[in-house]
């Protein structure tokens, strides 16, 4: 039984009922009576609705309701709601299509959901829902954002011309202009970042149970933020008074940002329960997934950096398509906007930038935020320019980076694109990065490769990300249509273990664990006696959930800050009981004491005492110890580092190895660095899993997702990956209360960047300045052929 404090490295709590079995899953709850429910979805990319035809499945075996699009509309259900907007450079707000939760006139991508089934087991709704005739007239898909925008495009949404959502700009297009003009060099490069399809281990799933005695709906749902699911569902959706409407995510089995929007089937499954009074479950398998769930990045860029004679940088130019999909999801239309342009300056003095985006529809499943959401866009584009422009001054790329990094000194450090970096040492990173992957030991790593006829490459890429969503006011102006703080309830019960009640949410990110460092720290209570509750929109006061890499920069703000109130109620409550002036009282390791004297009483003492106030100031202070606090942050938090990547290749076969991977990371203070590491582990194998593996691919006349499964969507595997070296070099936040800063994307923000620049830092020889993600041995095959069909060995 003792505190663990910060930067300590227990075992994570919450893995003891993980191991053994025993957490409790959307999946795993069963209630009385519970329907079972099936989405009939579209096979079609892009079609009419010419009519829905639902008797067949009404009269099937078990069924119990079967309802659709119309159904719903004509019930006054409204559509999905977007909870971020964004204005284009011409003033106008982006086009804001309807998103009924059920297709009602039109279907817009394959899987888009048309009609629900609800029948006594989900065996008999899947076979009822064959039973669903859909009467669709084919439409022309479109695919392809260069397609899409062409005038003679077929249209995704009839009031959406040219497919056109916004067209978005940042920064001073005529300061870029002069940097051109007066340029020694520009690099320039036109790339794609691949779509990605988030695979969270548990898929989907939603039960939903109205209790008619109350008049109440309860959601068990999947997801990162419960809190903003009851607001934007009951409130602009169903029209379910807030407080009659109870959101829980227990257990989730990761999220990776995938579970961080409100989806139409918990829309459905909420309405579907108040019109059969039953409650109903939805379970998503792996296939179903590939077809519902949001997915991430796919992007078209064109980018250009104006250097100087010396290398230096004078200006960025970045034009990118970004794809919606068909609809526009909860945060879509931020992610390629704000989340990307404002870090296009990285780790250096880039004194002009401007970038425009144009934000697009598709017939395509919906994009939204994946793992560091716009940061790793922005750290690829910005990152392979600068290897592109090494390569082309004959700069050597790691002095390319030195010419132009910020120094720690010049911290705080405003870019021409909204953020100030608080605070950072990015070539401390750079230095410890270079030491530790032994890059002076390279060249001869490369001679000895080629002896074996394998072309080896050394990758570098520095990042920084802005996370810890966000500061309210700044969201706000930027077009969030809600705030972005974090609260926190620390409850000290009458014997003083202690209960946290936070607005985050835990769905891997061991919050269990550094949330309760925290708190023992703080009021040097046991470890084992703070539990974390969370995911629970009944027990937890209103929060805005995890994403963003936020729940510790913010939440864990919450929280430290409800503790000192907790401490300050408890300095009071002991200045009576030892008879001591307020300012006399110090709490000192779990103990408030008199200073300079030996007179204390402990924290369950003082705890004891607030819940049985026989002897008790109640004259000032109300009994009970229980405190709750609002965190808004002042400024994102800049994490940020130097990952270093080295890959073989063999030319014959154009297999890749991964043969070592470094990453130098400021975290700021670190809670717990064995989950920090862990973090970056996960983060860095999902950027490898983007630059070498992942794609997510529609066939561009029909509109299907080709890679609809695990057979053709490649997810990395333990023995594709070398042994990671994570290797922090941290400087505190200059803002936030532990001078924390975020960890959650980190590693899938710098590895892309670093993987790619190592595969084309591997085929330098053949004159090859740039690769498309992913590098597959079959892009990497064909590459080498058409560059030189010939073996390295024989140079
Ligand atoms: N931490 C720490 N010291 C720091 C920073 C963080 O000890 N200086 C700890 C935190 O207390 C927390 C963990 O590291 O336990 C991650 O913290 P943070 O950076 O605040 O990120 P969040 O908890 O907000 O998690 C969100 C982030 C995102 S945006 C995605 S996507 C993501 C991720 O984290 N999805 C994940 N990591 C994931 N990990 C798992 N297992 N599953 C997911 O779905």
């Amino acid at each position: 039984m003792t505190s663990i404090g910060i930067g300590e490295a227990p075992k994570r709590k919450e893995d003891v009922r993980f191991l053994t079995g025993k957490g409790r899953y959307v999946a795993d709850i069963k209630l009385p009576n519970m329907a079972a429910a099936i989405f009939v979805r579209s096979p079609f990319a892009h079609a009419l609705i010419k009519s829905v035809d639902t008797d067949a499945a009404k009269g099937a075996e078990g069924v119990v309701a079967v309802f659709t699009g119309a159904e719903m509309d004509a019930d006054g259900v409204g559509g999905l709601p977007v909870g971020w907007g964004i204005t284009g450079s011409d003033g106008e707000p982006m086009k804001e299509p309807r998103h009924p939760p059920l297709a009602v006139d039109k279907v817009r991508h394959v899987g888009d959901p048309v009609a629900v089934v609800i029948a006594e087991t989900p065996e008999m709704a899947r076979a009822a829902a064959d039973l669903v005739a859909v009467d669709y007239e084919p439409l022309t898909p479109v695919v392809s954002m260069i397609e899409a925008l062409k005038p003679s495009a077929p249209l995704v949404h009839e009031d959406v011309p040219e497919n056109l959502c916004c067209d978005w700009s940042l920064g001073d297009a005529a300061a870029v202009d002069d940097a051109r003009a007066k340029a020694a060099h520009i690099a320039r490069i036109e790339l794609v970042n691949n779509r990605l399809i988030g695979n969270p281990m548990e898929s989907r799933a939603a039960i939903a149970d109205y209790d008619r005695a109350r008049d109440h709906y309860t959601l068990y749902t999947t997801s990162q933020f419960p809190h903003v699911v009851r607001f934007l569902m009951g409130g602009l959706v169903l029209n379910i008074p807030q407080h009659k409407l109870r959101i829980v995510a227990p257990d989730v089995g990761g999220g990776f940002g995938v579970k961080q929007f409100h989806y139409a089937e918990e829309a459905v499954l909420t309405w579907v329960a108040g019109k059969i009074r039953r409650p109903v479950k939805w379970v998503s398998d792996r296939s179903e997934g590939f077809i519902s769930d949001r997915q991430g990045r796919d992007h078209v860029t064109e980018a250009e950096l104006a250097l100087d004679a010396d290398g230096k940088f004078l200006g960025l130019w970045v034009r990118t398509l970004a794809n919606m999909g068909g609809y526009l999801s909860t945060f879509g239309p931020n992610i390629p906007t704000n989340l990307y342009a404002p870090l296009l300056s990285g780790v250096y003095k880039m004194p002009a930038i401007y970038c425009e985006v144009k934000v697009v529809f598709t017939n395509t499943l919906p994009v939204d935020a994946y793992r560091g959401a716009g940061r790793p866009e922005a750290t690829f584009v910005l990152e392979r320019l600068v290897d592109v422009a090494a390569i082309e001054t004959g700069i050597d790329k790691v002095e390319i980076r030195k010419r132009n990094m910020i120094s720690a000194d010049e911290y705080p450090y405003q870019t021409p694109v909204i953020v100030e970096y608080d605070s950072g040492d990015p070539m401390g990173c750079l230095e410890k990065a270079i030491e530790v992957a032994d890059i002076a030991g390279f060249e001869a790593r490369r001679h000895e490769a080629a002896q074996r006829g394998k072309y080896r490459g050394l990758g570098l890429a520095t990042y920084v990300e802005a996370c810890g969503l966000a500061p309210s006011r700044l969201a706000g102006q930027m077009g969030a249509r809600g705030g972005l703080y974090e609260s926190a309830t620390v409850r000290v019960h009458p014997t003083g273990h202690v209960s946290v009640m936070i607005g985050t949410h835990n769905h891997g990110q061991g919050h269990e664990t550094t949330f309760a460092q925290i708190v023992s720290d703080q009021l040097g209570v046991p470890f084992e006696d703070i539990d974390i509750v969370f995911g629970d929109t009944d027990r937890v006061q209103f929060g805005m959930g995890t994403y963003g890499s936020r729940s510790l920069v913010v939440g864990g703000a919450a929280l430290a800050k409800a503790g000192d109130k907790v401490i300050l109620k408890g300095r009071k409550i002991a200045a009576h009981l030892l008879e001591a002036g307020l300012d006399d009282i110090v709490f000192e390791k779990g103990d408030f004491k008199v200073a300079g004297t030996d007179r204390s009483k402990s924290f369950a003492e003082i705890a004891g005492a607030a819940y049985v106030p026989h002897n008790y100031p109640l004259e000032v202070l109300e009994p009970g110890l229980e405190e709750q606090a609002y965190y808004d942050p002042i400024n994102f938090t800049y994490p940020g580092g130097a990952h270093f990547c080295e890959v073989e290749i063999d030319p014959d076969s154009g297999e890749i190895e991964l043969k070592s991977y470094v990453a130098v990371d400021d975290v700021g203070t670190i809670i717990n660095p064995m989950i920090v590491e862990g973090q970056l582990h996960g983060g860095i194998v999902q950027g490898i899993g983007q630059a070498l593996f992942e794609h997510g691919v529609y066939d561009e006349e029909s509109g299907q997702l080709i890679s609809g499964s695990f057979m053709d969507y490649c997810m990395p595997r333990a023995d594709q990956l070398p042994s990671l070296t994570i290797s922090p070099h941290t400087t505190p936040c200059a803002h936030t209360p532990m001078g924390v800063k975020g960890c959650g994307e980190c590693g899938t923000i710098g590895s892309p960047a670093a993987v790619i620049n190592a595969v084309v830092d591997a085929l330098k020889p053949l004159g090859i300045t740039h690769v498309d993600m992913p590098a597959t041995p079959n892009r990497l095959w064909n590459v080498i052929r058409n560059a030189r069909p010939t073996s390295v060995a024989a140079e």
